[in-house]
């Protein structure tokens, strides 16, 4: 997309917070890859506290805005809501008056399941409201080429493959013992810790996120199993904390896909719904995720996966599943090698803003 004067184009991100980071997490990581790639970003967030952990540093290009002053701003060129957040009313009105109209792109939340194939790049005109005359377009991550990808930045898996995570772990005083694993672990509250100590055995260190787990898991270590907990990192810590462990706990959606990046074995656990949603959803990336995998290893991975997450019992295919650990590599890094070929979510999200912009 060019400007008329060819300045850089501008991108408004706009972010509301549900609840806990992914939100937030998912708009920073987007709204800093734009920066980088040479887009001036304006990040517009009613929540912009957790920035002072994830992303303490200025990055050039990158403006980070309250909320409530979007309701006075000029919009730019692209228009990201995220996760149908409704940017203010004032806002989408001035984005109609505009001459040359923004893209408005509605970003949503990933999913392997089909409707996204189905829905993704759908048009909404907007046919009442401040944003009458207006078109908004449905923009879904995912995990094939029939969807908008996963935010990948320039040179991410040649960083991944070049980090030395024992000496980067070492350096912050939570190096391994001989012969211990190392996990990482990001839950929420009702992560069934318990069990998942026992299945893992003996031989391993966990490094505990903020959050719940910090207190809960010290009491239940077994033996052979240390725990350190961590301070809130930066999200760029860590991804790094991330390539540095031989198996990620992780939940939610950007931690999710960040371990996945990392091409070591993760378990996720999926952000709760009281109707239910997340049981298809968490087999639909299995399903996924898992295809050509060794059958055997598979069916126990997936019972591992659904006992994580209260979905199914804790059986002994769990800890089988967390032993074969060549098998859990093999998997982890043939699924990253297929989704690292896809167009990255970035690239995809710039051509698509290219094609409804300036309506
Ligand atoms: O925090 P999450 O559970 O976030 C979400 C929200 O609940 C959201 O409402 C929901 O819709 C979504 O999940 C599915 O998990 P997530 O997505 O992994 O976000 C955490 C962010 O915090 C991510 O960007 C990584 C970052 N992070 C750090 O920067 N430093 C850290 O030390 C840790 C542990 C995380």
């Amino acid at each position: 997309m060019q400007t008329a004067d060819s300045s850089p184009p501008t991108w408004d991100i706009c972010c509301r917070v549900i609840d806990n980071y992914g939100d937030l997490g998912v708009c920073l990581r987007l709204a800093r890859d734009l920066a980088r790639r040479g887009t001036r970003a304006r990040l517009w967030c009613d929540d912009l506290s957790p920035l002072a952990w994830m992303q303490p540093d200025p990055v050039e290009r990158l403006e980070i805005r309250p909320w409530e002053q979007a309701e006075a701003a000029a919009p730019g060129d692209v228009v990201i809501e995220t996760f149908g957040c409704e940017p203010p009313a004032a806002f989408v009105a001035a984005m109609a008056a505009k001459a040359v109209r923004p893209a408005w792109i509605n970003l949503e939340y990933l999913s392997a399941e089909d409707y996204v194939e189905r829905s993704h790049g759908l048009k909404s005109p907007q046919f009442s409201g401040p944003g009458a005359g207006l078109d908004k377009w449905f923009f879904y991550p995912g995990f094939n080429e029939r969807t908008g990808g996963l935010i990948r930045e320039p040179g991410l898996i040649d960083a991944v493959t070049a980090h030395h995570g024992d000496a980067w772990r070492a350096a912050r005083g939570w190096g391994r013992l001989p012969g211990e694993r190392v996990l990482s672990l990001f839950a929420y509250p009702q992560a069934p810790l318990a069990p998942l100590l026992e299945a893992l055995g003996p031989g391993w260190l966990l490094l505990l996120c903020p959050g719940a787990p910090q207190a809960a898991v010290p009491p239940l270590l077994r033996e052979g199993q240390r725990a350190i907990a961590l301070p809130a990192l930066t999200q760029d810590d860590y991804d790094r904390l991330l390539w540095s462990c031989d198996l990620n706990l992780v939940r939610g959606e950007d931690s999710f896909v960040r371990a996945q990046w990392a091409g070591q074995p993760m378990l996720w656990q999926i952000y709760f719904q009281d109707d239910g949603a997340h049981g298809p959803k968490l087999e639909a990336f299995l399903d996924a995720a898992l295809a050509g995998a060794e059958d055997r290893w598979a069916a126990n991975w997936r019972a591992l996966s659904r006992a994580w997450n209260g979905l199914g019992p804790w059986t002994p295919a769990c800890a089988e599943a967390l032993r074969e650990r060549p098998a859990a590599v093999a998997q982890a890094r043939a699924w990253r090698a297929k989704l690292a070929a896809q167009v990255d979510l970035t690239s995809q999200l710039q051509a698509f803003a290219a094609r409804a912009g300036g309506a």
